[in-house]
């Protein structure tokens, strides 16, 4: 069999003080970190698209990432072969799941029949090398957004013609991803937004949406799929304003339409700084309200107003993470989707390897440290602290509902010994978090 990445073996965890740049300094899978191995906290998946499709290419310029796999046609041949690449990648770098769009593993065929045929052609090998791996998808997704019929949309499409291709596509990636074991199915609205409400019915759109998605679940449940659907925010682009805008966005279009009971969200970084929120913003709203199902790995560029979906490599920002998803108790059967590209210049498939160790190192320290922030119980306490006037007395009359406006202007009427409240303590609590990093 060719080896596409013959100058890698596996990728081995040799600790912090390592200076082997192939190897994990901090990803120890079999490591238990608060009761629980690192492998299963972070449960790491490659992202299909950009790994094997990524060519390099920017508004600006033409491919620069020239893969022998990759041979400029979308042919099926070329298809069943990065069935290959991808399963010696990801088992060389050691990472459980994958995740892909139906377009990104096989090609569009000329009717949608076509298309669902090369798709079935692609799983059965697909299914075959994770029999052969024991590598599994963690999700998979329809694309609708490349395709030039999508360009208002698909589930939000004003043509019920081309809401219809988008249906069929959803449906069969559905089907594929049950038949590959793939634990979660997403819906990312590529185009599901407006460029102008000149030309929009806004209402419309939204109500056809959220048919889109019952329709989908009531699909799923009839062929026995039974994997979390996961909704991912994104605020703009390629749309102006995309309705799937950020986490409570989104969750406020869930609880209207009724789809609280089967979607939580998939929470991918570049997009929430792209929203205005930091990613800990995004992961602590949606996980406080029960809808935290799985993450999209990756970071933004502070100069760069995009989405550049670059690796992370910010111990703060993955330390961040980890403190959302410990104190959540774990993301399963979601996981950590390395939604990220190598950048263009980087031009040789040993980049691949050298983005992925990073990124999953980065995770395991930012495991690490907040699981030790945790063990001393630093950031837990002062919080605790903090609300501690609503723990008993009124404060509690308030919590648990008995507690009247009046009450509480009695309380205060006649005292004038009301403090500016405790300090904040926001630079020692940062200093705090230094000294664990
Ligand atoms: C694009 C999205 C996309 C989804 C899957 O910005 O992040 O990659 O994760 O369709
Ligand atoms: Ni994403
Ligand atoms: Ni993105």
């Amino acid at each position: 069999m060719t080896e596409y990445f013959p100058d890698v073996g596996r990728i081995e965890y040799e600790g912090p003080e390592s200076r082997n740049p192939l190897a994990f300094r901090h990803y120890n899978p079999d490591e238990i970190v608060e009761g629980r191995s690192m492998r299963d906290w972070l449960r790491f998946s490659v992202a299909w698209w950009h790994t094997f499709r990524g060519t390099g290419t920017d508004p600006f310029g033409a491919p620069t990432l020239l893969r022998d796999w990759n041979d400029g046609t979308d042919s099926l041949d070329a298809a069943l072969r990065r069935v290959d690449v991808a399963f010696e990648f990801m088992t060389k770098l050691g990472v459980p799941y994958y995740c892909f769009h139906d377009r990104d593993v096989a090609p569009e065929g000329a009717t949608a029949r076509e298309s669902a045929e090369n798709l079935d052609r692609v799983a059965a090998r697909l299914k075959e090398a994770q029999e052969e791996t024991g590598i599994r998808l963690l999700w998979g997704t329809a694309n609708l957004f490349s395709h030039p019929r999508y360009m208002h949309g698909a589930a939000t499409s004003p043509s019920v013609d081309v809401y219809a291709c988008a249906a069929a596509q959803v449906r069969k990636a559905i089907e594929v991803t049950h038949e590959l074991g793939g634990e979660n199915y997403v819906f990312w609205g590529g185009r599901e937004g407006y460029m102008t409400l000149y030309n929009t019915d806004m209402k419309r759109e939204l109500d056809h949406l959220a048919r889109f998605m019952h329709m989908a679940h009531d699909y799923a449940q009839s062929i026995g799929f039974t994997g979390q659907f996961l909704f991912e925010p994104k605020p703009k682009e390629p749309t102006k304003h995309q309705y799937d805008f950020d986490a409570a966005a989104c969750l406020n279009f869930m609880r209207q339409y009724g789809l609280t009971d089967f979607v939580k969200l998939n929470i991918e970084t570049n997009h929430a700084t792209l929203a205005g929120h930091t990613m800990m913003h995004e992961l602590e709203y949606a996980s406080i309200q029960g809808v935290l199902g799985s993450i999209d790995a990756n970071t933004g560029d502070l100069l760069l107003g995009w989405d550049t979906d670059q690796f992370p490599t910010d111990i703060y920002l993955a330390t961040q993470v980890m403190l959302v998803i410990l104190k959540q108790g774990g993301i399963a059967p979601g996981g950590t989707n390395f939604d990220a590209k190598v950048r263009r210049e980087s031009t040789d498939p040993v980049d691949l390897f050298h983005a992925h160790i990073g990124a999953m190192d980065t995770f395991a320290r930012g495991l690490k440290i907040a699981a030790a922030i945790r063990a001393d119980g630093v950031l837990e306490d002062f919080v605790r602290e903090r609300y501690s006037s609503f723990d008993s007395g009124i404060g509690q009359r308030v919590e648990s509902g008995q507690a009247t406006l009046v009450e509480l202007e009695e309380h205060i009427l006649d005292r004038s010994d009301i403090t500016l409240c405790p300090s904040g303590r926001q630079e020692m609590l940062e200093n705090i978090v230094n000294r664990y990093i």
